[in-house]
């Protein structure tokens, strides 16, 4: 049986991950934050932070994991602003931990770096839906540091013939996700005011940027098939491949609510600098794997809804 790791498993994505995992037959073994809260049935979870190089290094040797999944990150773009050093600290130094930690074994097990499509940036107009070789001009720090983990990844995997790949995510939605990302946030709005716990209005921000969401279930599927298959040194895009406007999104949550909800807009929202439309091309990701996301987005909005209706409470 093929031993799996996930690096960073307690977020939003880990826990979906591991389950993928395991319906695929891996041994899974995870890790969290020491302060971090994860169980899992199907794992065994080790306490481990990244920037501290010889803690990876002993958890390699015993566990000898055939694939690594890197995840863990300082994952918000609001906290990056207001903690760059720490934001560098963990997506570059601590992601070239984990690098230099595989690169010392004695063995090459499969990688995947997990990065963003933030990467990009300041899109153009024209340069929609993007492509993995599109100039990068990140916006913010989170970006800049997924951009240069990015970077020294092919370095690393070109120079010391690492069997490493890189996959850079667009915006993924579903139930568990942190309510500061739009959907979740918007459903979790919708729920307490059914509850009767707030008055029937939603605060918005930008309505008219176009995003390309893809549900948790279909984007962890993306990272176990790129980590068998994917190319050592290649970039892969991984999104729905279609932009929606942030208005749908409303409209559909709306809809799904007995509810009379009236929407205002709330200038602290409203971000200083945003890109009216972001669109991957996942054609590189596709002719690959065959991979593409079976999840509707409606689908997606109902389960995250219903999830928020489970865990708000009077
Ligand atoms: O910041 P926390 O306490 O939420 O912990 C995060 C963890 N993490 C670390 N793990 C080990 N050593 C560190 N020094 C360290 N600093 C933070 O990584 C969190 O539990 C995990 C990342 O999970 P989320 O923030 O929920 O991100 P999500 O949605 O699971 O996305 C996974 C990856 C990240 O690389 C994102 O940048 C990318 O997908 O979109």
């Amino acid at each position: 049986m093929s031993k799996g790791l996930v690096i960073g498993a307690a977020g939003f994505v880990g826990s979906y991950l591991i389950e993928e995992m395991h319906s695929e037959g891996m041994d899974v073994y995870a890790t969290k934050l020491p302060h971090e809260l994860l169980e899992n049935e199907h794992a065994k979870i080790y306490d481990v932070d990244i920037l501290d190089k010889e803690a990876i290094v002993t958890l390699l040797l015993e566990i000898r994991p055939d694939y690594i999944f890197h995840l863990a990150a300082q994952s918000s773009v609001g906290l990056s602003w207001k903690n760059p050093g720490l934001t560098v600290d963990v997506n570059i130094k601590g992601s070239i931990n984990v690098m230099d930690a595989v690169r010392e074994l004695y063995y090459k097990p499969r990688v995947l770096l997990i990065g963003s499509g933030e990467e990009y940036g300041h899109i153009r107009p024209g340069e929609t839906p993007i492509k993995e070789d599109n100039l990068l001009r990140p916006g913010n720090i989170y970006a800049a540091t997924k951009a240069c983990q990015n970077m020294i990844g092919s370095i690393y995997a070109q120079a010391y013939d690492m069997q490493m790949m890189m996959v850079r995510s667009f915006n993924h939605i579903g139930p568990g996700q942190a309510p500061m990302f739009v959907v979740s946030d918007f459903c979790k709005q919708v729920a307490e005011i059914e509850k009767g716990l707030r008055e029937p209005v939603m605060y918005v921000g930008n309505l008219a940027a176009k995003r390309d969401f893809t549900d948790v279930r279909d984007v962890v599927r993306a990272y176990v098939s790129l980590i068998r298959q994917g190319v050592p040194g290649e970039t892969y895009n991984m999104g729905s491949g279609h932009a929606v406007e942030i208005r749908r999104i409303l409209d559909i949550i709306i809809s799904l609510s007995e509810k009379e909800i009236r929407v205002e807009i709330d200038p602290n929202k409203i971000r200083p600098v945003d890109v009216p439309i972001i669109e991957a091309d996942i054609t590189k990701l596709h002719e690959l794997t065959g991979w593409k996301p079976r999840i509707e987005l409606e689908q997606t909005i109902r389960d995250t809804l219903d999830y928020w209706r489970g865990h708000i409470h009077i």
